[in-house]
């Protein structure tokens, strides 16, 4: 019997590909035709295919007819071929100097120096190494958009472009503390061939990186090569965040302090400094105007089939020409989506006589993010049942936010917030039992409408300093400096027959990100606007 032509079928259907891809490289004899694994219907007759099973998507051809050379299974990419040595030669010479000049430091970096300070003193004769973490594959050869870890941030001063995948900050300990080491890939220089070669790093890839130098000058600590990495730390004993960078999961030994220093740098960030406070501001300016931009396209979106999807979309430009991201994915919950907690699917239809709940936030450059929610009435006018609940969600974010002082517990915040929902579902009758019985934690049950807790720390993780223990946060005290959110919610789900029927399918939460002072708050969005008569007039003045 005749050996089957081989035959590379370029595959462009995920399905099949999906099929396939798990097998080792073979050829698929013609049958495969015929049971539909292969499509080679453009190739007319009896020919058979073949099929690459190699890692990557890129790697097909498209025509190889009637050769009967052995397969190629490791088809390469251009960049993969080794350049001839007249090519390398030619392309390391011909090109200009071209240094950084004007190197300066951001405002950040002295805060870094104090922060670095406190870190040191906390583990003192400790070798401390912080990853910035890595790149994260979204599919095959794409990856998503890289953002380092927070107490990376937090302690280095690396913000927005710059922070590259594969850093890391070792506190290297001395006498005296600390010296801080950080270890990047610097650029690419012209003396190699990386820098056309290598798609992951190469700057005609990428774009230009700081040389260690630069990126001395530029955060005002030592710099050196990433490459260097893995030596400086073999054998060595360091307290470290595992779980980020494969170099130091691999080299650095787990440590009976690393879950101290886990919450060390998570509870560092609860007390904002100065400068944590301006760029919070900022990033809630921003998110005011992502706001405003969604109130612009509503018109769009209520014309478009999938109009949250135009919500989205608005606000993640503006989070994305402001700032460096979202803080966290944009919940654009329209109608009845509002009951959903975490709806990001934001794939609903927008129907004018509907509320849109919308709880989004900038990230600026520096990663601190913003959390706001607001409820708007998509057509720009409360109907009476929905402003009768707003009202009430209104009032109980108010209550919220005026418990808020040094000095107060956490819970307070919370508590003062339901007491006040619970007491409007009493006097609407939804609830048939006095305020202090419906409070004790053993019944609770305005917690059907009221899903989540009211407050959370807020700052470079939308929720900030996760880590810390309950005495220091959950059941802690206020103390000022800390940023937090007041978010008071009524969820009357679609068929929920506890409520009358012009409520349900009804969702509403009202969301501000206030700063605690010794003698009450700062509430950091007081600019936008939360009354419902405020918000009709805000949503007028943008048509
Ligand atoms: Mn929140």
């Amino acid at each position: 019997m005749a050996r089957p032509t081989p035959l590379i079928i370029f595959m462009a259907e995920t399905r099949r590909f999906e099929l396939l891809k798990g097998l080792t490289p073979y050829l698929v004899s013609s049958e495969a035709h015929s049971t539909g694994l292969c499509d080679v219907s453009e190739y007319r007759g009896s020919l058979a295919c073949g099929w690459l099973a190699t890692n990557s998507l890129h790697h097909y051809a498209h025509h190889m007819e009637n050769s009967d050379k052995a397969l190629d299974t490791g088809s390469k990419r251009v960049y993969d071929v080794a350049p001839s040595e007249m090519f390398g030669e030619f392309m390391k010479t011909g090109w200009a100097p071209t240094p950084l000049t004007g190197i300066i430091q951001d405002e950040v970096i002295p805060y870094c120096v104090a922060r670095r300070a406190d870190l040191s003193a906390a583990f003192s004769g400790l070798r401390v190494v912080l990853p910035g973490g890595e790149l994260k594959q979204r599919s095959n050869d794409t990856d998503y958009q890289f953002r380092p870890h927070s107490a990376f941030a937090y302690y280095t001063g690396v913000q927005g472009v710059e922070a590259q995948p594969g850093s890391v900050l070792v506190m290297e300990p001395t006498k005296e503390g600390h010296t801080p080491i950080l270890f990047i890939n610097p650029r690419s220089t012209r003396d190699t061939d990386a820098f056309y070669r290598d798609a992951k790093n190469g700057e005609l890839w990428v774009g230009r990186r700081f040389t260690t130098d630069e990126a001395a000058q530029r955060y005002g600590i030592e710099v050196r090569e990433v490459s260097e990495l893995e030596a400086f730390l073999k054998g060595k004993t360091a307290v470290a965040l595992h779980g980020y960078d494969e170099i130091v999961d691999a080299k650095v030994k787990k440590h009976a302090r690393d879950e101290e220093l886990i919450n060390f740098v998570s509870v560092a960030r609860l007390i904002k400094d100065d400068y944590e406070i301006r760029e919070m501001q900022k990033a809630v300016d921003a998110t005011h105007r992502g706001f405003s931009d969604v109130i612009r396209v509503l018109p769009a979106a209520v014309a478009t089939p999938r109009g949250e999807r135009v919500i989205d979309a608005a606000f993640y430009g503006r989070a994305r020409v402001e700032g460096n991201d979202l803080g966290y994915n944009t919940i654009a919950a329209s109608g009845s989506h509002a009951c959903v907690l975490h709806w990001n699917r934001n794939d609903g239809e927008v129907i004018p006589g509907d509320l849109l709940l919308l709880d989004a936030g900038v990230e600026v450059d520096s990663f601190y993010t913003a959390d706001i929610t607001r409820t708007l009435p998509i057509n720009g006018k409360f109907s009476p049942a929905q402003r009768a609940l707003y009202m009430l969600v209104y009032e109980s974010q108010k209550a919220g936010i005026e418990a808020i002082k040094a000095g107060v517990p956490f819970l307070e915040i919370n508590r003062a917030s339901h007491s006040v929902l619970a007491q409007g579902l009493i006097d609407m009758g939804i609830i048939k039992m006095s305020l202090e019985e419906a409070m004790d934690p053993a019944v609770g049950l305005h917690k059907r409408w009221t899903l989540h807790g009211v407050s959370h720390m807020l700052g470079m993780d939308v929720h900030d300093c996760a880590q810390a223990r309950a005495d220091q946060y959950r059941d802690g005290v206020l103390e000022a400096g800390m940023v937090l959110t007041v978010e008071p919610g009524l969820y009357i789900q679609l068929d929920d027959e506890l409520f009358p029927a012009e409520y349900r399918g009804i969702g509403i939460r009202i969301e501000d990100d206030v700063l605690v002072t010794e003698d009450g708050f700062i509430n950091l969005s007081e600019n936008i606007p939360h009354h419902p008569d405020e918000i009709e007039s805000w949503m007028a003045s943008l048509r």
